[in-house]
């Protein structure tokens, strides 16, 4: 799916430190908004990899943009994991803060960022589960994936658990 086209409280964004329109994700939920997006992202000045920040969503039909800055993957050494951790986690915690019941999060840093996909769903899918079970926002984790490959990847991560 295309996560700019979601419906719901939050959408989360696989940004850079410097909340710079970028491309992938990031271009489309910068074209879908509008320009009042990077105007906001302006204001608050950047974002640590690992961290999460929030804007409105402008033009999406989402109310917030999350946006978070997930690891480049350099080999999985260099404390890509619990960095991607954070970022799902911190994105968690935004989500809960502003009352977020639903939120779509792509697969951070899965795309350009070259992170293994199976090794990032598998992070996802488990700190989103473990959020869930603790606190009572949000009440529901969409993952959107943008092709086949993606789907297949969370498919696998969910029916592990099942
Ligand atoms: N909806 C959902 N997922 C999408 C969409 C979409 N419209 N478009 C792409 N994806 P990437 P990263 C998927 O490269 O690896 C940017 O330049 C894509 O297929 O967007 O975290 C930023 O500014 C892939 O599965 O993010 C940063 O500089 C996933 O989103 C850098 O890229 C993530 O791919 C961040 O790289």
């Amino acid at each position: 799916g295309d996560i700019t086209t979601l419906e719901v409280g939050a959408v989360v964004n696989a940004a850079n430190k410097q909340l710079k329109r970028g491309g992938g994700v990031d271009g489309a939920i910068h074209k879908a908004a509008g320009p009042e997006l990077q105007a906001a992202c302006d204001e608050l000045g950047g974002c640590p990899t690992g961290q999460a920040v929030v804007t409105p969503g402008f033009n999406l039909p989402a109310a917030y943009v999350i946006h978070t800055v997930g690891p480049v993957y350099h080999g999985g050494d260099r404390n890509e994991d619990s960095l991607l951790e954070s970022a799902y986690r911190n994105s968690l915690r935004q989500a809960e803060y502003h009352g977020v019941r639903t939120v779509a999060f792509p697969a951070i840093s899965t795309g350009v960022y070259g992170y293994p996909l199976s090794r990032a769903t598998h992070i996802a899918v488990g700190i989103a589960r473990q959020w869930l079970r603790e606190h009572d926002r949000p009440e529901k984790v969409i993952f959107c994936a943008f092709d086949a490959a993606t789907k297949a990847a969370y498919q696998a991560e969910l029916s592990d658990e099942a």
